[in-house]
Parts: structure tokens; C-alpha cells; sequence
């Protein structure tokens, strides 16, 4: 994943054509298509074949699972062609670390949740964000998974995965700003309802990239 613009679409549609239609308008002002459960169980694995096309493929399935369960779904990901598998850390070591080394035998990605963008993420996660963001580090993960809903924790789970690459997904409907993200060390914004559920996804995403852009 190249970062030109720091914009990585979430796209949570359910209809194939829609999905490719939106990636063709959206592709010159993103880094990556995220793609989950919603348009996998809507449209098949494939999708991710045909959306490879237009940008690198993150698959955003937070593979939580053991370690021999976690290894046959990131292999199944990759061979339809994602460039990277979002993982939960809270399986434990061994789980993460086959997901990783799973990652790297296909020279591919692996990102890590800490604490969530959503109100929820308060009952539980915040309290061990900092101990999986650790572990991401520790287990050669490419990067972790942070919230723009709350710009002082992202700043913290920066202090604690030093280099390591950030994506922040939360920003426009849950109520963070791209902006405010990157400025507490976001390297991509995860943008999703704001874009495709726009009239005109392509100025939308152009939109956030200028924001983006202005305050690197
Ligand atoms: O903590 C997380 N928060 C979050 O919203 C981790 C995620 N992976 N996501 C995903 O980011 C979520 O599943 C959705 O695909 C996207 C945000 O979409 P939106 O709120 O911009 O529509």
C-alpha cells in the first residue's frame, strides 16, 4: 500500500456492481478499498479479485479464532487477492502470531485492532488497547487499527506502536475529523458512510484527500 493520498475507503455496500462502480469513481483519491462481511457475504470472495483492480484490497474480516482456524481464513483472503487481513489481538499470542507468519509467506499485510472507534469499545477494549497494541509490535504485525472518534487515544496507541503503520477508521458518520486524526498520528483515515453513501462518492473522497492533504 502506497501512501499518496491517506484515504482508504471502507466500502460496506452489499451489491457487487455497486461495489465495483463506487471503486472506478472513488480510485484516484484512495490508497486502499476496504472491504468486509457485508459485501464478502453479499457478493462472494470474488469481489475481492474484481476490486483489486482499482486499488489494493484491505479485508477488514477481525479474524478472531484459533491459530489453525485463523491461518485457512487469511490464506483463503490473500489467494482471492487481499493485500491485507484486519485481525483481533485479544485470541491471544498464538492466534496472532499465525496470522502474521500466515501474512508474511504471502508477502502480504496484517493489521491489528486495538481499541474500536464505537461507543462499546469503552466496555472492554479501551482497557487492554494499549497491551494489544503491544503485542501488534511485538508479533511483526504491519500496523494496527485505531479510533478517530477519540484523538487522545489514537495519540497514545502512536506513542505505544512507534513506527508502526496507523489506520483510523470513525471519521464522518461516527463523528471523528480526518484531519484531527492525522494530526494525533493517523498514517491512513478509514472513510466509509460519508463516501459511498454520498451522491457523488468521487468528490466526497477527492473532498477528504484535500483535507487530508492540508494538514500533513
Ligand atoms: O474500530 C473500528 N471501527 C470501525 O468503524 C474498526 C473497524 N474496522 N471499523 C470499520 O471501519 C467498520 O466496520 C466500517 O467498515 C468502517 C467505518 O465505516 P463508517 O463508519 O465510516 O461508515
Amino acid at each position: 500500500m502506497n501512501n499518496k493520498t491517506g484515504l482508504i475507503i471502507a466500502l460496506d455496500v452489499t451489491d457487487g456492481n455497486e461495489a465495483i462502480s463506487i471503486s472506478k469513481a472513488v480510485a484516484e483519491h484512495v490508497d486502499a478499498i476496504k472491504i468486509g462481511y457485508p459485501l464478502v457475504l453479499g457478493a462472494g470472495l470474488g469481489i475481492i479479485t474484481r476490486i483489486s483492480e482499482f486499488a489494493p484490497v484491505i479485508a477488514d474480516f477481525k479474524v478472531a479464532d484459533i491459530p489453525n482456524t485463523d491461518k485457512l481464513i487469511c490464506e483463503q483472503t490473500f489467494k482471492a487477492g487481499a493485500e491485507a487481513v484486519i485481525v483481533h489481538g485479544f485470541t491471544g499470542k498464538d492466534s496472532l502470531a499465525e496470522c502474521v507468519n500466515t501474512g508474511k509467506e504471502y508477502g502480504k499485510d496484517i493489521f491489528v485492532v486495538t481499541e474500536m472507534s464505537h461507543p462499546g469499545a469503552l466496555d472492554f477494549m479501551q482497557t487492554v488497547a494499549e497491551a494489544l497494541a503491544m503485542m501488534a509490535v511485538e508479533s511483526g504485525a504491519s500496523g494496527v487499527v485505531a479510533p478517530a472518534t477519540r484523538p487522545g487515544r489514537l495519540r497514545e496507541i502512536r506513542n505505544v506502536v512507534g513506527d508502526l503503520t496507523i489506520i483510523s477508521p470513525g471519521v464522518g458518520a461516527q463523528g471523528g475529523s480526518a484531519s484531527d486524526a492525522i494530526r494525533a498520528g493517523a498514517d491512513y483515515v478509514i472513510v466509509g458512510r460519508s463516501i459511498y453513501g454520498s451522491r457523488n462518492p468521487g468528490l466526497e473522497a477527492g473532498k477528504i484527500a484535500d483535507e487530508i492533504k492540508k494538514c500533513r
